[in-house]
C-alpha cells in the first residue's frame, strides 16, 4: 500500500480520530467530563420515551452515540461502580454489595481516573462517583473530593427540603418521605451544588496545561424523589402512565422479588402498590429525571461558553436500571432487563453525532474505551473491551453477552435472551425477542433445553474470565 493510499484511508475511516489519540502528547489530548447520574433507567425523549422531559441529554444524544443496549455488572450503586471505575467484573467474591472497597478488593489495579492522573491528567471528582467518597483518593485524584452525599450528614442526598416532611420522619421510619416537591432553588438539593462545582472546575481547569478528567455525579433519580416543584409541574398526575404488567413473570423463582428500600422511607399514606402509589412514585422518579437533566444542560452550555466542546469527550452514564413498577416491583437489585440495562452516552470529537448501536456493550467497556479515545495507556488487568469501532461503525455487531451478578446468583444478556442463575441452583430464561417485558420465565420449557445448555455454557465461560486474576 503506498503512503498516500494509507494516509486517505486513515482520513476515510471514521475512527481516524483515535488513531489520532494514539500519537497524542499529554498537553494535546482530549478532556474528559465524566457524567454520573444515579438509579437512571434509559427511559429518557432520545431513547424514544416521549413522555419523559429530558431535552438536555437528548441534545448531548444527538452530539453522539446512544447505547441502546448497555449492560451494567451489578445492579446495585457500590458493585457497579467498583467494577466500572476498576476495570473488572463483579464475582462471587469480589464487589458483593455497598460496603465495597476498590482499593481493598481490587488492590494494586490502577482505576480509571488513576490511569488518568498517571498519564498526566488532572482528575476531579465531584458529587457520588465511588460509592465511599474516600476510596483510592491518593492514586484516583488530583484534589480531594467534593462529596456532599456521605458528608456532611446535615445535607446528605436524603435530608428533605419541605419543612411538610418533618411530619413524616419518625418511628420506624427515620429516612423521611420517599417524595417531596417543594418550590425551591435547584441549589437548595446535593445535585445543584454538586453541578454548580463542576461549573467552577471547568471553567478554572479549561485553560490549565493539563488535560482534565473531571467526574460529576448526580444522585437523583436515585430515591429519596425529591426534586424542586417545577419539575414536578411538568408531570400532571392525571398523564401519568403506569405499569402494565403488575403480576410477577410467569414461574418466577422466588429468588426473583422486588427491592425494598422504597418501604424504608414513609409513604405518606398512599398504599403500596396501589395505583395511586404506581402514579406518584412515577411522578417523582420521572420530576428528578428532568431536575438532573437540567443540570446535564448547565455543565454542557459551559463547555461551549468557554469554547472547549471540541477538545472534550462527554460521557454519561447510569449505574444500573430500575424498576418502575413492572411486576409490582421497585427499585434495582433484580436479574431482570429493567434492572440491569443502563442508559449510555459517548460523544467524541470525530465520531459520528446522532448515532445509536445496537450492538451489546457493557459499562465495564468504558474504561478501555476512554483510553482509546484519549491515549492513555490501558493497564493490562481490565476486563472490559473498548467498544471505539462501534462508535466508528454504529452498524457493527456487539458483545455476544454481557454478565452481570447480584447478590444471589449472575445473569447473562445476549441478542436474544435473557439467562439467570440463582446460587440455589434455580434458573431463570426469558425470550427478548418475543418477551422484552420478562412476563414468562420459560426455562423449563423443553424446546428450549437447547438454548438454556448453551447459556450455560457461555455464562460459564465468561465467569471463568471474571473470575481470573486482577492482577
Ligand atoms: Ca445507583
Amino acid at each position: 500500500m503506498t503512503k498516500l493510499l494509507a494516509t486517505l484511508l486513515l482520513l476515510a475511516a471514521p475512527g481516524y480520530a483515535a488513531a489520532a489519540a494514539d500519537t497524542a502528547t499529554p498537553s494535546n489530548r482530549l478532556n474528559v467530563l465524566f457524567i454520573a447520574i444515579d438509579d437512571l433507567r434509559p427511559e429518557l425523549g432520545c431513547y424514544g420515551a416521549d413522555h419523559v422531559v429530558s431535552p438536555n441529554l437528548d441534545r448531548l444524544a444527538v452530539e453522539g452515540v446512544r447505547f441502546n443496549n448497555a449492560y451494567c455488572q451489578f445492579p446495585v450503586c457500590g458493585p457497579s461502580r467498583a467494577s466500572l471505575l476498576s476495570g473488572l467484573y463483579a464475582t462471587s467474591s469480589r464487589f458483593l454489595d455497598n460496603n465495597v472497597l476498590v482499593q481493598r478488593e481490587a488492590a494494586g489495579c490502577r482505576t480509571l481516573p488513576g490511569a488518568f492522573k498517571k498519564a498526566g491528567y488532572h482528575t476531579v471528582s465531584n458529587g457520588k462517583i465511588f460509592h465511599a467518597a474516600d476510596d483510592t483518593v491518593g492514586s484516583s485524584w488530583s484534589e480531594p473530593p467534593f462529596n456532599l452525599v456521605t458528608s456532611p450528614r446535615d445535607n446528605n442526598h436524603a435530608t428533605p427540603h419541605d419543612p411538610e416532611s418533618k411530619q413524616y420522619v419518625g418511628g420506624l421510619k427515620q429516612r423521611g418521605p420517599f417524595f417531596e416537591s417543594p418550590d425551591v432553588p435547584d441549589g437548595t438539593y446535593i445535585d445543584g451544588q454538586v453541578c454548580e462545582k463542576t461549573i467552577d472546575d471547568l471553567k478554572r481547569l479549561a485553560g490549565g496545561e493539563a488535560p482534565f478528567f473531571l467526574a460529576c455525579g448526580f444522585v437523583r433519580p436515585h430515591l429519596p424523589f425529591y426534586a424542586p416543584q417545577r419539575y414536578w409541574d411538568l408531570y400532571p398526575a392525571s398523564r401519568i402512565d403506569i405499569a402494565q404488567n403488575r403480576s410477577a413473570p410467569v414461574n418466577a423463582p422466588r429468588e426473583l422479588r422486588s427491592g425494598s428500600e422504597i418501604r424504608t422511607y414513609h409513604d405518606r399514606g398512599v398504599e403500596y402498590n396501589s395505583d395511586e402509589f404506581h402514579r406518584v412514585a412515577r411522578r417523582g422518579y420521572y420530576a428528578c429525571v428532568s431536575y438532573v437533566d437540567a443540570l446535564v444542560g448547565r455543565l454542557m452550555d459551559t463547555l461551549d461558553d468557554l469554547g472547549i466542546r471540541d477538545r472534550t469527550v462527554v460521557v454519561l452514564w447510569g449505574d444500573h436500571g430500575w424498576q418502575l413498577g413492572e411486576h409490582d416491583f421497585w427499585g434495582k437489585h433484580t436479574l431482570l432487563r429493567n434492572s440491569l440495562r443502563s442508559p449510555l452516552i459517548v460523544s467524541a470529537p470525530g465520531y459520528t453525532p446522532d448515532a445509536e448501536v445496537d450492538g451489546i456493550v457493557e459499562l465495564i467497556d468504558l474504561y478501555p474505551t476512554l483510553c482509546e479515545l484519549t491515549g492513555v495507556p490501558a493497564p493490562g488487568h481490565l476486563q472490559g473491551k473498548s467498544f471505539v469501532p462501534l462508535m466508528a461503525d454504529p452498524t457493527l455487531p456487539g458483545k455476544a453477552a454481557a454478565y452481570m451478578r447480584n447478590t444471589r446468583g449472575a445473569a447473562i444478556v445476549t441478542p436474544e435472551s435473557l439467562y439467570a442463575e440463582y446460587d440455589s441452583g434455580a434458573e431463570m430464561l426469558f425470550d427478548h425477542r418475543n418477551d422484552l417485558d420478562e412476563d414468562v420465565n420459560v426455562v423449563s420449557q423443553p424446546e428450549r433445553a437447547e438454548t438454556v445448555s448453551r447459556m450455560r455454557a457461555l455464562m460459564a465461560q465468561i465467569e471463568a474470565l471474571a473470575e481470573g486474576s486482577a492482577e
